[in-house]
């Protein structure tokens, strides 16, 4: 089999790179490891910044986006047993909307399917090959079968785990990593959102995130140790903290029920530079992590995506190789800057036993600048609305 562009990974990144594509008319497969119902059970981000919705309305996918997502103008920081809104829409003229990863991937996927394009699910043993050369191609299993795609270019955007950036030499990518000494537990259920926008709290038995997916559906995350386990937390255990975590005004509104997903994610701060090596382009968790509190993680996989399909269409429309060698250094300006803004808010928002009392006080006093200053308010709301794709 051939094809333009071999994208390795049928997550956000690789869908969206494959709609972006379609839209252009370049021939696109995509090879995933696990079945699509596996990459649809995975519950991860909730929160899209205008320029990933400028995305998705590009590729043609924002219909049910624009229909139930929510528009968000902007966010509660929960402190002292005090709320303190930050008005994103005020501060910045932009907004946020809350709107599911699952439900970003099932678009995708549908339009994929409804356009008829091929998508190889549950790829065993898949590798990648030639992309320091003339004949770029990737390797499969399937069907008891070994298979070959060859193509012009590869886009790793299998993840952090994936195969894409493990195959590239040691001696050519340099990384940067941060390990946090805390998890997030993180609950689903089918209960309303305790607030119209989202809060953050910082307490001292820790971090808690009231997040939401619609106005019957939320997501709540607490700070967890990382010796910790999703079994140690029955549902009430779950909702019993949250609410020691919460002002007692939010705490008495939050509507318990049953879980329908419960899950401890580690929290990591990574980066692979440069993010182009030959006909291999790196994309989303493939090149890069940022703890989830900035809500930056699904976002960076959009921008990267935007910018290599922009790169992509131009090799091929305009025979200019000027957007895939700028790939790289484009792609790394935006996702330090997003990497910086998710390490801060991380930061002071999460406990940090081993600073002492001393570190205690400097989160104390920055949170309570941030609330009292114009300058600092805007400050968080630039980047957590997300900032300019250039
Ligand atoms: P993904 O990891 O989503 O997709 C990669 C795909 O490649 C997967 O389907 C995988 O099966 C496939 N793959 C891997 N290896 C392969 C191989 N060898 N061959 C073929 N396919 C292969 N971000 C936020 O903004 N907010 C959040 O709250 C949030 N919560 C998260 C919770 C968890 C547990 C995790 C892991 C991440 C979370 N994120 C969050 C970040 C997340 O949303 C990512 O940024 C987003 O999924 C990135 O999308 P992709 O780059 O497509 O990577
Ligand atoms: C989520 O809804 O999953 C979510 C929202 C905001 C964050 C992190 C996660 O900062």
């Amino acid at each position: 089999m051939r094809t333009q562009v071999a994208i390795v990974g049928a997550g956000p990144a690789g869908l969206l790179l494959g709609a972006l594509l379609h839209q252009a008319g370049i021939d696109a497969v995509i090879i995933e490891q696990r079945s699509a119902e596996y990459v649809l059970g995975r519950i991860r981000a909730g929160v899209l910044e205008q320029t990933t919705v400028a995305l998705l309305e590009q590729a043609g996918v924002a219909e049910r986006l624009r229909r139930e997502g929510l528009p968000h103008d902007g966010t509660e920081l929960a402190f002292d047993g005090q709320l303190h809104r930050i008005d994103f829409f005020g501060l910045t003229g932009r907004r946020v909307t809350v709107y599911g990863q699952t439900e970003v991937t099932q678009d995708l996927m549908q339009a994929r399917a409804a356009a008829g394009l091929t998508t190889v699910y549950e790829a065993e043993n898949v590798s990648v090959h030639g992309f320091d050369g003339a004949a770029p191609h990737v390797r499969y299993h399937q069907a008891g079968r070994d298979l070959e795609l060859a193509c012009d270019f590869i886009a790793g955007c299998d993840g952090y785990h994936g195969v894409s950036r493990a195959s590239v030499p040691a001696c050519a990518i340099a990384i940067f990593e941060k390990v946090y000494p805390f998890g997030w537990l993180g609950i689903l259920a089918d209960v309303p959102p305790v607030r119209h926008e989202l809060v953050y709290a910082n307490h001292e038995r820790g971090f808690a995130l009231c997040s939401q997916r619609s106005r019957t559906r939320s997501r709540y995350y607490l700070q967890t140790s990382l010796t910790d386990k999703v079994e140690n937390w029955s549902d009430a255990a779950f909702w019993d903290e949250l609410r020691l975590r919460l002002p007692a005004e939010v705490a008495q509104q939050v509507t318990t029920g049953a879980s329908i997903e419960k899950s401890i994610a580690p929290l990591r701060s990574f980066v692979a530079e440069p993010m182009r090596f030959g006909t291999l382009f790196l994309a989303g968790d493939a090149a890069h992590i940022v703890p989830p509190t900035g809500a930056k993680g699904l976002n960076l996989a959009a921008s990267d995506v935007g910018y290599l399909s922009q790169g992509l269409i131009e090799h091929y429309r305009d025979k200019s190789p000027a957007g895939i060698d700028a790939y790289s250094q484009r792609c790394l300006a935006r996702i330090w800057k997003a990497e910086r803004f998710s390490w801060w808010f991380t930061s002071l928002m999460h406990k940090f036993p081993e600073t002492g009392a001393f570190g205690q006080k400097m989160q104390h006093a920055e949170l309570e600048y941030l609330v009292g200053s114009k300058a600092a308010s805007t400050a968080l709301a630039e980047n957590y609305v997300g900032l300019p794709i250039r």
